[in-house]
C-alpha cells in the first residue's frame, strides 16, 4: 500500500545522530528536525493561523481526547474535517488520546479492549478503543495519526510496563486494521517500554513488523530524571527504521530539543512554550525570563535582543511585564508568540548546522548562552 507520508533523507552529521529530511504529507512537505506546536482544542492557544505561518509553524499537533469530548468528532467531520474546522492548511498530526486519558489518573479503567473514563469536564463515562480512536480520528482527517497506546507512569516495576507494552503492541495492530482513510491519513506506531531495555526492544520489533509509515517514543518525560531520558533513547533511537520519521513525544524546552536532535530524533511536540508563555514566562537565547520580575519595570529592551519575532521588533520587557500585571490578553499573546517563535527558529538554525556539519559546535555555543541544561 502507498503511504501518505515519506520521508525523505538528506543529510547525516557526521559527528552525531542528527539527520536532516523532509517528511512529504498530503498537505504539503515538513522540514524535520522540527518543533510543533500543541493545539489541543482545535487552536494553538491565543494564536490565529495566519500568525502561526508568520512565524513558520509547519505542523501542529491537536487531541482526539479534547475533540471527541468537545465539540465531538462528528462535528469537526461534518465542518469537512479539522483543517478546515480551524482553518489550517498544514499537515496536523493527531494524538490518540492514550495520554490524555492515562493522565486522568484513577478517573480511567483499562482492560484488553480499551479504556474506561470519566471526562475531566463533566464526570460523564465514556470508553474509548483503538478503534474508537481512529474512528475518530479519521473524522478529525489528520495527516499523521497516533496509535492508541498506554503511557505508564514513572516508575512502574517490569511486569507491568511488560504487560501494558505487549497490550499497546496488539492494540497498535487494531489501529491499524481500523484506518478508513489510508491513502490519506497515516497512522504512526509508538514504542513504549518503560526504562527497561528489553521491553523498548520488544516493543519495537514487534512494531516495526507492523510497517507504520512513522515511529514515536512514548512513555518518556514522565518523570524521569533527564539521564534516564537520554540513556533510553540512546537505545531506543538506533532500534527505530532509518527511512521513517522518528517522533518524541512530549519534549518542548531549547536543550531538550537540541539533545534529541543529536539522539536522531525528527520530530518533538509539548505544551511547554505555549503554556508557560501564558504565565510570563519566556524563552531567550540568554535562558528563561520571568516578565513579572520587578527587575524588568524600567527594562524598554525586547524579550530577547537576538529575536526577530513580532513582539520583540515592537515591544519591549518593561511593556510586557506590564500588561502581565494588568491581566491584559495582549501579553499572552506577544510571550506565545514570541516562545513558538524562538523554538521554531532555534530548530531552523539547528538544520542549518546539520547541513554543514557543525551540530556539536551549535550546541556548545547555544549552552554557552543560554547557561547549561535547566528544564
Ligand atoms: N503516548 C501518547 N501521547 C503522548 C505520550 C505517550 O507516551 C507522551 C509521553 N510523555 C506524550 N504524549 N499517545
Ligand atoms: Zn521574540
Amino acid at each position: 500500500m502507498n503511504s501518505p507520508i515519506k520521508y525523505e533523507l538528506i543529510k547525516e552529521s557526521s559527528e552525531t545522530k542528527a539527520r536532516l529530511g523532509k517528511i512529504h504529507t498530503p498537505h504539503g512537505e515538513i522540514e524535520t528536525p522540527i518543533f510543533m506546536p500543541v493545539g489541543t482544542r482545535a487552536t494553538v492557544k491565543a494564536m490565529t493561523p495566519e500568525e502561526l505561518k508568520e512565524i513558520n509553524a509547519q505542523i501542529i499537533l491537536s487531541n482526539t481526547y479534547h475533540l471527541y469530548l468537545k465539540p465531538g468528532h462528528d462535528i469537526v467531520e461534518e465542518a469537512g474535517g479539522l483543517h478546515k474546522f480551524m482553518n489550517w492548511d498544514r499537515p496536523i498530526l493527531t494524538d490518540s488520546g492514550g495520554f490524555q486519558v492515562f493522565s486522568l489518573g484513577n478517573m480511567r479503567k483499562i482492560n484488553e479492549d480499551g479504556v474506561e473514563f470519566k471526562s475531566h469536564i463533566d464526570g460523564s463515562k465514556h470508553f474509548i478503543t483503538p478503534e474508537k480512536s481512529i474512528e475518530i480520528q479519521n473524522a478529525l482527517g489528520s495527516d499523521i495519526m497516533m496509535a492508541f497506546d498506554e503511557c505508564v507512569s514513572y516508575p512502574s516495576d517490569w511486569h507491568y510496563v511488560k504487560d501494558s507494552m505487549e497490550r499497546t503492541t496488539r492494540w497498535a495492530k487494531r489501529c491499524k486494521d481500523a484506518n478508513k482513510n489510508p491513502d490519506k491519513q497515516a497512522i504512526f506506531g509508538i514504542i513504549q517500554g518503560g526504562m527497561y531495555k528489553d521491553l523498548r526492544e520488544q516493543s519495537a520489533r514487534e512494531l516495526l513488523e507492523l510497517d507504520f509509515p512513522g515511529y514515536a517514543v512514548g512513555g518518556l518525560s514522565v518523570g524521569e530524571p533527564a539521564d534516564i531520558l537520554m540513556q533510553v533513547l540512546d537505545y531506543t533511537v538506533p532500534l527505530m527504521p532509518a527511512d521513517k520519521p522518528r517522533y518524541f513525544m512530549g519534549a518542548g524546552s531549547p536543550d531538550y530539543l537540541i539533545e534529541l536532535a543529536i539522539r536522531g530524533i525528527d520530530m518533538a511536540d509539548c505544551v511547554l512554550p505555549t503554556r508557560i508563555a501564558r504565565n510570563g514566562t519566556v524563552m531567550t537565547s540568554r535562558g528563561k525570563v520571568v516578565i513579572r520580575n520587578a527587575k524588568h519595570k524600567r527594562d524598554f529592551t525586547p524579550l530577547d535582543p537576538e529575536c526577530s519575532c513580532y513582539a520583540c521588533k515592537n515591544y519591549s520587557k518593561a511593556y510586557i511585564r506590564h500588561l502581565f500585571n494588568v491581566d491584559e490578553i495582549l501579553g499572552s499573546r506577544l510571550a506565545t508568540i514570541h516562545n513558538l517563535h524562538f523554538l521554531i527558529k532555534l530548530m531552523e538554525d539547528l538544520r542549518e548546522s546539520i547541513r554543514e556539519d557543525r551540530v556539536l559546535e551549535f550546541r556548545r555555543d547555544f549552552y554557552l548562552k543560554y547557561g547549561g541544561f535547566d528544564y
